[in-house]
């Protein structure tokens, strides 16, 4: 059995990129695989939080996960600082990480573009994404294409540790899926579709009713040629309406894109309203009851308390490697 670890930060409602990037693969990997999925609330701060929605944001991605199918039985399910090791291991990380690399993180130079000033943590994201993976002796981790550098890095770490003390970490490798590892904005098929960004119809949140489904697909940016093609180059927006289609509904985008022969963007968008619509209904009716559970709150103990004692193992060894502690 394999290990598996990702995680998604708790800044704001998970939306179809998050879903088809990495979550669907999430509850895919969890029945042949020992799974940990975690809520990255560190990472989150690494931006400005309001701490009472931050609170209720980590119970939203929690009771996202479980109402996407992570089931709490097969994988663990927990909030990144109720272990400690996390914090622990990124600073032990963080000795041996370059500040030249660091500043090469794309991620990084995006959120800090255009400030004076930007807070360390948001430099030393990638190291702490980097001890989440290494904590649990990782070796598969599920992201969107976007992590690409992050993922990267961590291998880089891990390996200069394993050749300049003992053997300490498993490299892991990333998992990217070939369609939906990146969901474009619908408002702009040029940008990664995010949870952060201002317009509200540049993305499809998880929860959204029907209606705001059908409003940002209807006037999602297509082009003016009118024909149904997939190339992402000429044609970002209707390449990116195709992909979603294709990954909702479980068809090539071959056979999507010869179904739609001859029709315009507006039938191709209302059938798509349709899909989504579908797709994410039974997501938004177990959600409702799941997120008002008790016992989402105890599985969120029970998961820290499992993933606290890998981490432990894993921080004993690291700790004896690098001669520190006592
Ligand atoms: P923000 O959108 O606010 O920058 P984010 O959604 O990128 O945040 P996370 O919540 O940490 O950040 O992402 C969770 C997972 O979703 C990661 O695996 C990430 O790669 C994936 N992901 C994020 N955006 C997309 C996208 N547009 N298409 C596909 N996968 C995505
Ligand atoms: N940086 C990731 C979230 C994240 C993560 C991780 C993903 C933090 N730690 C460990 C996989 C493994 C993002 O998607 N923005």
């Amino acid at each position: 059995m394999k290990r598996v670890f990702s995680g998604v930060q708790p800044t704001g409602n998970i939306h179809l990129g998050n879903y088809l990037g990495a979550l669907k693969q999430f509850v895919e990997l969890q029945d042949d695989n020992e799974c940990i999925y975690c809520i990255v609330d560190l990472h989150s701060i690494t931006v400005p939080q309001d701490p009472k929605e931050l609170r209720s944001h980590i119970l939203d991605v929690a009771a996202l996960y479980l109402s996407v199918g992570i089931d709490p039985k097969k994988s663990i399910v927990f909030v990144q600082s109720d272990v400690s090791g996390h914090s622990e291991l990124s600073w032990i990380l963080t000795c041996s990480a370059y500040t030249g690399e660091l500043s090469r993180m794309t991620q990084f130079k995006d959120k800090s573009r255009g400030k004076e000033s930007a807070p360390a943590g948001l430099f030393m994201y990638p190291v702490l994404m980097a001890a989440d993976i290494l904590l649990y002796d990782t070796d598969i981790v599920p992201v969107g294409n976007d992590q690409k550098q992050h993922i990267e890095l961590c291998r880089d770490i891990a390996i200069r540790i394993n050749n300049k003390y003992k053997k300490t970490f498993v490299v892991p490798d990333g998992r990217f899926l070939k369609e939906g590892a990146r969901i474009m904005a619908l408002d702009d098929p040029t940008k990664k579709m995010s949870k952060s960004a201002e317009n509200i119809h540049s993305r499809i949140s998880l929860l959204d009713e029907d209606g705001k489904i059908k409003k940002s697909i209807m006037r999602a940016t297509t082009d003016s040629d009118g024909e149904i093609r997939f190339d992402p180059e000429n044609k970002p927006g209707v390449s990116n309406l195709l992909t979603i289609y294709s990954v909702l509904s479980g068809k090539s985008i071959d056979d999507v894109v010869a179904s739609f022969a001859g029709s315009g963007y507006g039938d191709f968008k209302k059938e798509l309203v349709e899909i989504t619509k579908e797709a994410l209904l039974p997501i938004r009716q177990n959600f409702s009851e799941i997120r008002e559970s008790d016992e989402l709150k105890a599985i969120l103990r029970d998961g820290a308390e499992r993933a606290g004692a890998i981490a432990e193992k894993t921080m004993k060894r690291v700790k004896d490697n690098f001669g520190i502690g006592f």
